[in-house]
């Protein structure tokens, strides 16, 4: 801890400064009713947010926080009772303390507390945040050749990962009479419910067929859209947190303004009532989350690796290079949105017109590095069905190729400067980046070589050669070599 400075806490939170926010709720009164596996940035900047709001009409929704792996969360905030400082960055960034996570645990150190509440008949709704790669998937599948699979399904009894948790507080529910607790991902993938319930289904199906068949006909796996921009923090956020709250704050968040969570309403246990704190529940989420993961997420990893090799650092100065920016809003409007359909209640270019003025915000200094993480995981939800779409329907997929070479050059990039890469096939990646050079044509391949990242598209002639034309397009993928290869997809 900070020496012996303050922190914030249950103690402190009565002195802070009269205009910072608190819970408006008493929380000792309040239940836990939800285990989140992935307490994160993004799920204290967005889920904890709404919770909030909603605890003193609805105490029995508070939220247990299970990191999996890493005991970094509960460290910082079991101090600080869970009570966390949310800036939001708007023209004038107001504070505000969360108070809805009521306990933290980390998984590996305290299985059996894990398993104790995921088995609570409190707990009716388990929600995730564990990022593409936490759910193991392969294509429309499980991954069974999976270090984490491999390992839970020879001790399912004592798993590692949050699919093994989530068959094994469903099978202890079902031995105890329980009812099943509904499983809500609240992850950026395409159907992210439909993909978490086969992935469970197809694990218990391994263990119990019985126990497969009961989650099956009992449990619910809604679909959900989740959108709020949430740089990562910093010593700056840190620094100003705790100069305006007159005590240290060991780990605020930030995040923009604005925030969506769409969520198909189907529970099978209770649910809180969400739309009371804004949330849009609907009987079928109907593609808004495939349009925001397309026109929000695929061009935010464009700026990402475009912009990165390009030297610029955020996104909002990224939106100031006139190439760039003009760039991803000619991919959004004639490349993106076509391949979207017609959805109800949604209007594209308005839609667009929003997601550019978010990318455009000053105050926010979202890193393009933060973006370009998990590259392997991101550009197939991201970017890859628009490109296959497009394919399918006789579109130009020129421009759509332009960011995915770029991410072909940044792996080779961080690979020779020898820049660790942030993604579960890093090590891979950079060995290939090590191992090639001088021949495009040989270097594409390599990249397209890894199935598991380019299936939807592999084996695709027309795929593979406009990348190639994109990479080579990028020469040294140095800054002018990018702002002319961007001035020429630009066009048209
Ligand atoms: C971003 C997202 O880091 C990233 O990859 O694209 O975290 C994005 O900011 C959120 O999905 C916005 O809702």
């Amino acid at each position: 801890m900070d020496g012996d400075q303050l922190h914030l806490s249950e103690a402190t939170l009565p002195g802070l400064p009269a205009e910072i926010a608190r819970p408006a709720y008493d929380r000792r009164r309040t239940r836990i009713g939800i285990v989140h596996f992935g307490p994160g940035a993004f799920h204290r900047a967005h889920q904890a947010v709404y919770l909030d709001d909603l605890l003193a009409d609805e105490p029995d929704w508070a939220i247990c926080g299970v990191s999996l792996h890493s005991a970094g969360v509960r460290a910082a905030l079991r101090p600080q009772d869970g009570l966390y400082t949310l800036a939001l960055l708007g023209e004038r960034p107001a504070l505000r303390v969360i108070g809805s996570l009521r306990e933290l645990l980390c998984a590996r150190d305290e299985p059996a507390a894990v398993l104790a509440r995921l088995a609570d008949p409190g707990v009716r709704l388990v929600t995730l945040t564990i990022t593409e790669k936490g759910y193991c998937l392969a294509g429309d599948g499980l991954d069974f050749g999976h270090p984490e699979i491999v390992h839970d399904l020879a001790s399912p009894e004592a798993p590692d990962g949050a699919i093994g948790y989530l068959v094994a507080g469903l099978r202890l529910r079902r031995q105890r009479g329980l009812a099943p607790y509904t499983v809500l991902s609240c992850d950026n993938l395409a159907d992210n419910g439909g993909r978490l319930r086969r992935a469970v289904l197809q694990y218990a199906e391994r263990i119990d067929a019985d126990l497969a068949r009961w989650i099956a006909a009992e449990a619910a796996f809604p679909r959900s859209m989740v959108d709020s921009i949430t740089p990562a923090t910093d010593d700056a956020l840190r620094e100003r947190v705790a100069s305006r709250l007159g005590c240290v704050d060991a780990w605020p968040i930030q995040r923009e303004p604005y925030a969506q969570w769409v969520i198909e309403d189907r529970f099978c246990n209770g649910r809180p009532a969400f739309e009371r704190a804004g949330v849009t529940m609907s009987d079928d989420i109907a593609g808004h989350d495939r349009a925001k993961l397309r026109l929000l997420n695929g061009p935010h990893s464009a700026l990402a690796y475009l912009g990165s090799l390009m030297g610029i650092e955020t996104v909002a100065e990224a939106m100031r290079e006139p190439a760039l920016a003009g760039f991803v809003e000619r991919l959004m409007r004639q490349d993106v949105a076509p391949g979207l359909g017609t959805l109800q209640d949604f209007d594209p270019e308005a839609y667009i017109d929003a997601i550019l003025a978010r990318f455009r915000n000053p105050a926010i200094g979202h890193r393009l590095s933060q973006i370009a993480w998990d590259g392997s995981q991101k550009l197939p939800v991201r970017l890859f069905g628009t490109i296959a779409d497009a394919l399918a329907a006789g579109r130009p997929i020129e421009r759509l190729c332009l960011p995915v070479a770029a991410w072909m050059h940044y792996v080779r990039r961080q690979a020779r400067d020898g820049v660790a890469l942030v993604d579960p096939l890093g090590d891979a990646l950079a060995a290939l980046g090590r191992a090639t050079g001088g021949d495009a044509r040989a270097e594409v391949e390599a990249f397209l070589a890894f199935d598991t990242v380019f299936a939807p598209l592999s084996g695709d002639a027309r795929f593979a050669s406009a990348l190639r034309d994109a990479y080579r397009s990028l020469g040294d993928a140095g800054p002018d070599a990018v702002r002319g290869a961007l001035a020429v997809a630009g066009r048209g």
